[in-house]
């Protein structure tokens, strides 16, 4: 605001020479009462507000309010934070507001946002105090690492399952916010057997067969699962799998020898037992008995 200052001389809004004193006081005492800018924000704002990361340590002075004042011991004002637990003091004689309990963007340690009033006080004055409202926001940082649900798994494939065939769904949450910090990939970790499993594609939580399994050489095995984020840097956690390879009739029997002969009696009758034959099956043993006919 512009005040301008009328003098007779200049040409005023009253002919009244008399008016003239009294409008002088007036505007003097305005003048004076304008002047006193006493906790009134620097920036001709209502509210002051700060945007801090959320792993802020408490007792770290998170900024300085803008405040029209000297609150020092001398000064001219004095500011208190008018809740009492809010989150925020001011230290005494200053204007820095120092962090008094924990943030968390993800509301788990603490509340993810602070509103607190400063109460300002003009001293050597009767005006009511000023409540400056203050507001702490904070940004996400990447605190948290993804968890495994479920873990750690176990799976039975048919030694049959074709590749690509769908093995487990193995799933990973991450308490970070939407973005880099909570998209999680995953892994088989290189390793034994790391060969035979992995998952569809590293945003996909569904394992599947890589490469055809054989019961007869591999029964069960075990690989490591990896969930990572995709933060600076990132955070991971392990898991095992663990595949038991169910066996499956696909070998055909074989004999275990080439030929075979039997001595028999000239009177042997129909029906008689001649031999016994072990067929060597692996899927499942056979035994095959040889009757004369
Ligand atoms: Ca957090
Ligand atoms: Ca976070
Ligand atoms: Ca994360």
């Amino acid at each position: 605001m512009c005040l301008k200052h009328w003098w007779p001389s200049e040409g005023g809004p009253s002919d009244s020479s008399a008016a003239w004193p009294a409008l002088a006081i007036a505007l003097s005492i305005r003048s004076r009462a304008i002047q006193d800018s006493r906790c009134y924000l620097m920036n001709g704002g209502a509210v002051e507000s700060f945007f801090i990361s959320e792993d802020t340590p408490v007792g770290s002075v998170i900024g300085t309010l803008s405040v029209n004042g000297d609150p020092s011991a001398e000064g001219d004002i004095a500011l208190s934070v008018s809740e009492r637990g809010a989150g925020l003091v001011i230290a005494p004689g200053t204007k820095n507001l120092t962090l008094a309990r924990a943030l968390d963007r993800e509301e788990r340690a603490g509340p993810s946002s602070l509103y607190v009033n400063v109460r300002c006080e003009r001293r050597h004055t009767t005006d009511p105090s000023f409540l400056i409202p203050v507001s702490v926001r904070v940004w996400d940082v990447n605190d948290n690492a993804p968890v495994w649900r479920g873990a750690p798994y176990s799976a039975r494939v048919s030694e049959l399952a074709a590749v690509g065939a769908r093995v487990l769904a193995a799933p990973a949450a991450d308490a970070d916010q939407p973005g880099p910090h909570a998209t999680v990939h995953y892994a088989v970790l290189p390793g034994p057997y790391s060969e035979y499993i992995g998952f569809a594609n590293e945003l996909d939580s569904m394992l599947v067969v890589k490469k055809p399994l054989d019961y007869e050489s591999v029964r069960n095995f075990t690989v490591r699962l990896r969930a990572q984020d995709q933060g600076a840097p990132p955070r991971y956690n392990d898991t095992e799998l663990y595949v038991q390879v169910l066996d499956a009739d696909d070998q055909n029997p074989k004999f275990t020898h080439d030929h075979y002969t039997a001595l028999l009696p000239d009177d042997v009758k129909e029906g008689t037992l001649a031999a016994t034959s072990m067929l060597l099956d692996v899927d499942l043993p056979v035994t095959v008995v040889i009757k004369v006919l």
